[in-house]
């Protein structure tokens, strides 16, 4: 069996829960081809990259999926790209607020994502969940971390990409959100287009 390293993020900027860690705990411990491990990861710049590179060193995974939160978004958000930049609006959870550094100084710009991002778009979009590409992760961690996993392993037969979610229903009266149990089923099928 195939193994899939899959991240979520602690909580932050406020919030009590981050539906990116709870998906992910909902996700079973095996599917398709791959057997799953999961990992939750600090909200800090670099911390987040060094928890989860040391995490892959340890178990040699096939691939990973980094899973975050995009409040404000309407449906889950396959990240196409990660840039080499960090601007944090809102400090880490290490109080970290960098404007305008490299994530890598002297690395390469940007990176595509290594895993099919497109097909699992439209194997979501064709189970009914609002999903698209998106083709800005932002400046803020999720954008780090994923910029230091691919520029570690873009060459590499270790596959990734980032996955963006919305909030759920329990976080907001006024943003949009989907279910827990959606953007489970969401990384599920997700996870069976790679
Ligand atoms: N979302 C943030 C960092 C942690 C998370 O869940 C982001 O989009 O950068």
């Amino acid at each position: 069996m195939k193994k899939l390293l899959i991240t979520g993020f602690e909580p932050f900027g406020g919030e009590k829960i981050n539906p990116s860690w709870e998906a992910v705990k909902l996700l079973p411990e095996a599917t398709g081809d791959f057997e799953l491990i999961k990992a939750e990861i600090p909200v800090v710049f670099e911390k987040a990259a060094e928890t989860v590179l040391e995490k892959a060193k340890e178990i040699s995974p096939d691939a990973i999926i980094c899973v975050g939160q995009a409040g404000g978004r309407t449906g889950i958000t396959p990240e196409m790209v990660a840039i080499n930049l960090r601007f944090a609006s809102i400090p880490d959870n290490a109080g970290n607020q960098p404007k305008d550094e490299p994530c890598v100084p002297g690395g390469k710009n940007a990176y595509f994502a290594t895993l099919p991002v497109r097909k699992m778009v439209s194997a979501v979009s064709e189970a009914g969940i609002p999903c698209s590409v998106s083709y800005s992760a932002g400046t803020y961690v999720c954008n780090d971390l994923i910029y230091h996993i691919l520029h570690s392993y873009g060459e590499t037969d270790i596959k990734a990409c980032f996955i963006h979610v919305p909030f759920i229903p329990e976080q907001t009266t006024d943003k949009p959100s989907l279910p827990l149990e959606t953007i489970a089923k969401a990384l599920e099928i997700a996870i069976g287009a790679i």
